[in-house]
């Protein structure tokens, strides 16, 4: 199959997923075109002769525009690819900007299939933001397949836009191999002292993560135990969470480390994964942790009661509840035997249920039929 994929190149999730399935598609013989402004961050140094292939979408800034409109170059971007190399099939990522910029593309063509992947905060974005909401139901009913990564935003999808289209709920994946339990105690050493406890969040600071409530959950920890919390990432609430843990004199054992380009050698080392979001689609970071023996303390949001379960691989509490979340915490990090029977499930589930050898088949046969399809 010949396929291009559209997709966020910063460091969040969907871009990560991307990127894995896309090199993966191209190391099961496909040929793979990335086309962005950006190159994707994980793409970096891993294509090669037989690729994927990165093109570039140049941005055009002329005075009359106000804006470059970015979705544009896309489409003509995409529009080339799919000409110049045969491309029977635009994986897009998010509704908009990109579905809709390949459906733009497909029309300029006449040719290729369009394949959307929702993950979320398109559809929970206009969920509260009207200004897309037109356009982001265009993209999902014109699109010639359309995944979720998870039931719930499959759900929730048909409930924002009033449609009752297929949606196939594929869900992400993890790569077992590279999120792993670090056992080096020089690594771990690196980061806490061996008695405390090593407790780790890691996402892009938006409001919808709520920061402010890990930092409320780590105090509360640390004045139980010896204990530490590593923040990576980077965003808007960065300076909020930074200030709280001032307030409550936990900074010197707070540490903001930003995005941090290995995150797998801080989760490998880590004893507890923080994600007390108001709303989240999947929650790859907590999988990611969850594949190096790492319990989740989060907040049943969305769909991560689909990737955590509650009382095997972690604790789920109601969003906000950040004494609940304490003291879960707490019971996982003092009891040692409950703390590696959550560890040892977390691992399991990351291997039997977000597997790459699991989902990457399922993508590939939605692009066959996809592709094939009248
Ligand atoms: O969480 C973010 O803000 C980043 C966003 C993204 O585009 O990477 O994440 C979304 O997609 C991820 C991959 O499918 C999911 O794991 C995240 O849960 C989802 N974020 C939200 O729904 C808020």
């Amino acid at each position: 199959m010949k396929v291009a994929v559209l997709c966020h190149a910063s460091a969040g999730g969907s871009g990560v997923v991307a990127t894995e399935l896309g090199l993966k598609v191209a190391r099961a013989g496909h040929e793979v075109h990335f086309v962005g402004s950006a190159q994707p961050f994980r793409l970096s140094g891993q294509g090669g002769m037989h690729g994927p292939y990165f093109h570039q979408v140049s941005g055009f800034a002329y005075a009359l525009f106000e804006q470059p409109y970015p979705e544009l170059a896309a489409a003509n971007t995409l529009t080339e690819v799919m000409l110049e190399y045969g491309v029977e099939l635009a994986h897009a990522h998010y509704a908009i900007p990109h579905a809709t910029a390949a459906i733009h593309a497909r029309a300029i063509t006449g040719t290729g299939r369009v394949l959307t992947t929702l993950h979320g905060t398109d559809v929970t974005l206009v969920g509260a933001e009207p200004a897309f909401r037109h356009t982001t139901r265009h993209a999902i009913e014109r699109s010639d397949h359309v995944t979720a990564v998870s039931r719930f935003l499959a759900d929730q999808t048909r409930e924002v836009f009033g449609i009752d289209r297929e949606i196939e709920v594929i869900h992400n994946f993890v790569d077992s191999d590279r999120f792993r339990r670090i056992t080096d105690p020089e690594v771990r050493l690196r980061f806490a002292h061996p008695e405390e406890a090593l407790l780790v969040h890691v996402s892009n600071f938006r409001p919808v993560k709520r920061v402010e409530d890990v930092v409320q959950i780590f105090a509360r920890v640390a004045a139980e135990i010896p204990a530490r919390l590593l923040m990576i990432g980077d965003g808007p609430e960065r300076p909020r969470a930074f200030e709280l843990a001032q307030q409550l004199g936990v900074i010197g054992r707070t540490h903001f480390l930003g995005s941090f380009p290995d995150v797998e050698t801080v989760l490998g080392i880590s004893d507890l994964f923080l994600l007390p979001s108001s709303n989240e689609s999947f929650g790859l970071a907590a999988l990611e942790a969850m594949s190096c023996e790492v319990p989740v303390v989060a907040a049943r949001a969305g769909g991560i009661p689909e990737v955590v379960d509650d009382g095997v691989t972690g604790f789920l509490r109601e969003v906000g509840d950040v004494d609940g979340m304490a003291e879960a915490a707490l019971r996982v990090l003092r009891d040692r035997t409950l703390y590696l029977s959550m560890g040892a499930a977390a691992r399991n589930a990351a291997l039997t249920r977000f597997s790459p050898a699991l989902i990457v088949p399922q993508y590939l046969a939605a692009y066959e039929r996809t592709i094939r399809q009248d």
